[in-house]
C-alpha cells in the first residue's frame, strides 16, 4: 500500500493516472537507476572526492551497509532523517541508503545552523540526524547532542568527521550489506527539500520518486549526460542543481562519474577539472564570474569542459557572452525551482537566445501560465507572473495548509513569484520577481525570517530587511534598523547584528551584508514599508 504521510498534498487521482499513462511517471524508485548502473558497469568509477575513489560496486556496497546500519537503528519506510552534510561522498551514500529503506532524507545545506535544523527536526518529526562534528567554525556535535535532548522524535544522531568519514562512518560500514530490494513505492514521498522561502520559517518541499525521477530523466539528454560524462559538484551538494539538474542522480543513472569539489572556487575546481577531465558542471552566476575572472584559467587545462549549466539567479548578458571564448564550454542557462519545474536552454539554441534566455521546460507535461495583473494570459514577449503545474511540480509544501492556500491555485498551479517573458519559440527569460525573497547569488533568503530574529535584539524597535543590488551576487542582504528610544544608534553596528544572529544559530548566508540605522522607513501610499524604495543602491 502507498505510504501515508500526514501533511503531504497528493495529486488528484485523474492527474496521477494521466501522468502515468503518458510515461511521465514510471514504475521506479529513487535508488533503482543507481543499482541498474551497478549491474551494468560495476567496475567503473562512480564517485571521486579528494583521495576517495569509489567504483559503482563499491558505492553500492557502502550504500547497502549503511542501509543495514540505519535499519538496525530502527529506521523504516517513511521515517525522516535530517541529512546535514557538506560535499562529501557520505552525503551520497546516506541519501541512497535512506532511499533503499524507503525512508525520507531531509536535505539540509551544510551552512544551516541551529535555527534551521531544529525547525526541520520539529516539523518532520525526524527520527535521525546525520552531520559532521565541525563546519565553518561551528560545533555541530554539540548541536547534535542538544537536539537529542530536546526533540522527543529524535532517536539517533550520527556525527561524522569533518571530511564525512571517521570512526562513526567506519562503524556503519561494518554492518553486513542489506540485499537490494524495493522497500517503497514510486508514489511515496521520497525526500524533503528546502524551499528558498518567503516566510518566517523555512518551508519543506516533498518529492516522490515519480516527480523527482521524471525531472532527472528529462535532464539527462538535455544536459548531454552519458556514461562518458564527468560531472563536478561545485555548489552545495543538497541543492537541486547538484542532485537532479542533472545532478548526481542524472550522472549515476547514465553511468558517468561524479567528482565532488569541497567548494566552488577556481583554486579548488580548476585542478580537479584538469585532473579528472571534467565535462559538465551546474553552478550559480557568482561562481561562474569567479571562474571567468580567475587568472588561473591560463594555468590549467580546462579543455575537457563541454557544458556549464548556470542557473539559480539571473546571469548578466555580459558574463554569458564570455563563457564559450574564455572557458571553452557551452553555456547552458537554466531556470529551475526546487518546487519542481526546471527549464534549460537546448544545445541547438541560437547565440542570442543562449545569452538572453533561461530555457524551455524539461517536460511536455509541464503547464505554464504567464498572467497579467488581472489574471489574463499575456501575449508572447510580454512579461507576466509565472504559474506552473506538472509531473515534477509539487501540489503543496509539507504541513503548511495556510501557506499552500496562498502559493497554489485551487486547480493546483504553483505561483512561482517569478516574472517571466516567453518568446515565440517558447524560450523563457526571467525579468523580475513578485515574491518577497532575496536571491543572494542563487542562495535564497526570506526577509521575514531574518527580520523576526533581529526583532529579538533588545536594542531594536523595528527592522526591514531587503535585497540591494550587488555586482557579483546580484543582490545582497541589507537591514534597515530603527533603534529603541534611549539606545545610542552608534552602537547598532553590522557586526553586532551579525554576531547576534550567529548566536541564534542562523545560516551565515542569511546574515545581513550591510546595515543602516534610520529613524523611519519609507512608506508606500498605503502606509506599508516600501521595500522598493529601500532597495535603491546608495
Ligand atoms: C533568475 N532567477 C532564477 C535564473 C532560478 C535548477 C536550477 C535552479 C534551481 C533553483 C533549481 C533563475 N534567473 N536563471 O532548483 O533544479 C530563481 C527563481 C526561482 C528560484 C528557485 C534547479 N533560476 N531562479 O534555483 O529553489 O526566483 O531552485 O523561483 O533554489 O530561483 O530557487 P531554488
Amino acid at each position: 500500500a502507498p505510504l501515508v504521510l500526514e501533511g503531504f498534498v497528493p495529486y488528484p487521482e485523474d492527474t496521477a493516472a494521466h501522468y502515468r499513462a503518458n510515461g511521465y511517471w514510471i514504475d521506479q524508485t529513487l535508488p533503482e537507476p543507481l543499482f541498474d548502473t551497478i549491474a551494468r558497469t560495476p567496475d567503473k568509477t562512480a564517485l571521486i572526492a579528494g583521495d576517495v575513489e569509489l567504483s559503482y560496486a563499491q558505492l553500492g556496497d557502502q550504500v547497502l551497509r549503511v542501509a543495514a546500519a540505519l535499519q538496525s537503528r530502527g529506521i523504516r519506510r517513511g521515517d525522516r532523517t535530517v541529512v546535514h552534510l557538506p560535499n562529501v561522498p557520505s552525503f551520497i551514500v546516506f541519501v541512497y541508503a535512506i532511499w533503499e529503506l524507503g525512508a525520507i532524507p531531509v536535505f539540509s545545506p551544510a551552512a544551516h545552523r541551529r535555527t534551521e535544523i531544529e525547525h526541520f527536526v520539529e516539523v518532520t518529526e525526524a527520527k535521525a540526524y546525520v552531520t559532521i562534528s565541525r563546519h565553518d567554525g561551528a560545533d555541530l556535535s554539540a548541536l547534535a547532542a542538544d537536539l537529542l535532548d530536546k526533540w522527543p522524535s529524535l532517536e539517533h544522531t550520527i556525527v561524522l568527521d569533518p571530511d564525512g568519514r571517521g570512526a562513526a562512518f567506519d562503524e556503519l560500514l561494518r554492518h553486513e550489506p542489506l540485499p537490494h530490494e524495493r522497500r517503497s513505492r514510486p508514489e511515496d514521498v521520497a525526500l524533503l527539500q528546502i524551499s528558498g522561502g518567503t516566510t518566517g520559517r523555512p518551508k519543506l518541499i516533498p518529492h516522490t520518486s515519480e516527480t523527482y525521477l521524471h525531472s532527472v530523466r528529462g535532464s539527462i539528454p538535455l544536459c548531454g549526460i552519458t556514461e562518458n560524462s564527468v560531472q563536478l559538484t561545485a555548489v552545495p551538494i543538497c541543492h537541486s542543481m547538484s542532485v537532479r539538474s542533472p545532478g548526481f542522480l542524472g550522472v549515476l543513472a547514465a553511468g558517468g562519474t561524479v567528482v565532488l569539489a569541497p567548494d566552488g572556487s577556481p583554486d579548488t575546481c580548476f585542478p580537479l577539472i584538469e585532473k579528472h577531465r571534467v565535462t559538465q558542471s551546474s553552478m550559480v552566476p557568482p561562481l561562474l564570474l569567479a571562474w571567468l575572472n580567475s587568472s588561473l584559467k591560463q594555468q590549467h587545462d580546462l579543455s575537457s569542459l563541454e557544458s556549464l549549466h548556470v542557473g539559480g539567479a539571473k546571469l548578466s548578458a555580459e558574463a554569458a557572452r564570455r563563457v564559450a571564448p574564455e572557458l571553452g564550454a557551452f553555456l547552458q542557462q537554466g531556470f529551475g525551482m526546487s518546487e519542481g519545474l526546471v527549464n534549460y536552454n537546448r544545445f541547438d539554441v541560437d547565440e542570442e537566445r543562449s545569452v538572453r534566455c533561461q530555457g524551455k521546460p524539461v517536460s511536455p507535461g509541464d503547464e505554464l501560465l504567464i498572467l497579467d495583473d488581472d489574471g489574463a494570459e499575456v501575449a508572447p514577449g510580454v512579461a507576466g507572473y509565472l504559474l506552473t503545474r506538472g509531473p515534477s511540480t509539487i501540489r503543496g509544501y509539507f504541513r503548511l495548509p495556510d501557506e499552500n492556500a496562498r502559493s497554489f491555485t485551487a486547480d493546483g498551479f504553483y505561483r512561482t513569484g517569478d516574472i517571466v517573458e516567453r518568446d515565440t519559440e517558447g524560450y523563457l527569460s526571467v525579468v523580475g520577481r513578485s515574491k518577497d525573497q532575496i536571491n543572494r547569488g542563487g542562495e535564497k533568503v526570506a526577509p521575514e525570517e531574518v527580520e523576526n530574529l533581529i526583532l529579538g535584539h533588545e536594542s531594536v524597535h523595528d527592522v526591514s530587511v531587503v535585497g540591494v543590488p550587488d555586482p557579483i551576487l546580484g543582490e545582497r542582504v541589507k537591514a534597515f534598523v530603527i533603534v529603541r528610544q534611549g539606545v545610542d544608534p552608534a552602537g547598532m553596528k553590522l557586526g553586532v547584528v551579525r554576531q547576534f544572529l550567529r548566536q541564534r544559530g542562523l545560516a551565515s548566508y542569511k546574515l545581513p551584508d550591510a546595515l543602516e540605522v534610520v529613524t523611519e522607513f519609507p512608506k508606500t501610499g498605503f502606509g506599508k514599508v516600501s521595500k522598493r524604495l529601500q532597495r535603491v543602491p546608495l
